[in-house]
C-alpha cells in the first residue's frame, strides 16, 4: 500500500473528492481513556474489531499500551501478546490492520501476524528500532508529533507558535525517517492532539492544518474522544458524547484535505464523512 493515493491533497492544495480513510480504534489495554477493559479479552477485541470493520472502517488500529496522559509504560511482552492473536485473526479475515505502537518488537510481531501499517505515536523517537522494521516491510508509517512519554507530556505543552512549532518539529522527524531508509510515499504525518497539547493548542492544529500538509506527506487525524472535546460539553457527560464532535471534526478534516481520521465510533465518522463528500460534490457540481 502506498499512501501517496487519491486520497491525499492534491499538490495545488485543494483536498481530493474522496473521503479520508477512516481507522478504528482497538484498544486491548485495561485502562486505555475511553474503551480500557473492554477489549482485553481477544475473543471481546476480535468481535470489536469486526464490528468496526463492518461499520465502515478501512483499517482497524489496533494497540496494546495505552498513552493516556500520566500512564506507566506497558511490558513488552505483554503488550505483543496483548496484539498479536487480534491482529492474527483480524488479517486473516482481510480486515486491514494497523499496529498502535511504539515498539520495535511489538511492530515487528505485529507485522508477522498480518498488520500492513504502522502507528507510532513517538515518530520513531521511543524506539528508534521501529523504523527499518516499518522500512524493511515496506508498510505505511504514520508517525506523530511528540515530546515524551505519557508521564511527562503535560509538562511539555510550551509553545511560542504551536503550528509552526509542530511543524518544524515534525520536519525534523521527516529528514532523520527518511534518513533512517523509509521510503518518502509510505510516510503519513499526524499533529499528535492532545499529546504535550491544551485544548488551545489542538483547535490551531486543526484550524490550520493545511500549514502542516505544506511538508508535503498525507495527514491523519486522531481527535476521537479527547478531553479538548469533552470541554465543549456539560460537565461529568460521559465520553461517548464526544462522539458527535468527533464526527464534526472528521467531516471538517475531510473539507481541509486529511489523509485519514482515527476515530473510537466509527459509524457517526462514517455518516459525517458522507456529509462531506456530498457537500463538495455539490459545490463541484455548481461548476
Ligand atoms: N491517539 C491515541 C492513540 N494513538 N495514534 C495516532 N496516530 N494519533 C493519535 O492522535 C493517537 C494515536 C490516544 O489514545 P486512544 O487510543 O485511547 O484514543
Amino acid at each position: 500500500m502506498t499512501v501517496h493515493t487519491t486520497q491525499q491533497a492534491t499538490p495545488e492544495g485543494s483536498p481530493a473528492l474522496v473521503r479520508p480513510l477512516v481507522f478504528g480504534v482497538l484498544n486491548v489495554t485495561p485502562d486505555s481513556f475511553s474503551d480500557g477493559g473492554r477489549f482485553l479479552d481477544p475473543d471481546a477485541a476480535i468481535a470489536r474489531g469486526l464490528e468496526l470493520s463492518a461499520q465502515g472502517a478501512d483499517v482497524i488500529d489496533v494497540g496494546g499500551e495505552t498513552t493516556r496522559p500520566g500512564a506507566a509504560r506497558t511490558d513488552a511482552g505483554e503488550e505483543a501478546d496483548r496484539v498479536v492473536p487480534v491482529i492474527r485473526e483480524l488479517a486473516a479475515r482481510g480486515i486491514r490492520v494497523s499496529i498502535d505502537t511504539m515498539r520495535a518488537s511489538t511492530a515487528a510481531a505485529a507485522l508477522e501476524a498480518g498488520a500492513t501499517i504502522v502507528n507510532d505515536v513517538s515518530g520513531g523517537l521511543a524506539d528508534p528500532g521501529i523504523v527499518p522494521v516499518a522500512a524493511n516491510a515496506q508498510v505505511p508509517f504514520v508517525a506523530m508529533h511528540w515530546r515524551g512519554h505519557s508521564d511527562t507530556m503535560t509538562s511539555r505543552a510550551i509553545y511560542d507558535d504551536v503550528v509552526a512549532d509542530v511543524r518544524r518539529e515534525l520536519g525534523a522527524r521527516v529528514e532523520a525517517l527518511l534518513a533512517a531508509g523509509l521510503d518518502p510515499a509510505k510516510l503519513v504525518l499526524d499533529p499528535g492532539l492532545g499529546f504535550a497539547k491544551d485544548a488551545d493548542h489542538n483547535w490551531q492544529l486543526l484550524g490550520r492544518m493545511t500549514e502542516l500538509q505544506s511538508l508535503g506527506f498525507p495527514l491523519l487525524i486522531g481527535a476521537s474522544r479527547k478531553r479538548f472535546l469533552g470541554a465543549l460539553l456539560p460537565d461529568g457527560a460521559p465520553v461517548e458524547q464526544r462522539d458527535l464532535g468527533t464526527a464534526v471534526v472528521s467531516a471538517l478534516s475531510a473539507t481541509s484535505g486529511a489523509w485519514a481520521v482515527r476515530v473510537h465510533d466509527v459509524a457517526s465518522t462514517v455518516a459525517a464523512l458522507d456529509v462531506a463528500a456530498a457537500w463538495r460534490r455539490g459545490a463541484e457540481a455548481t461548476r
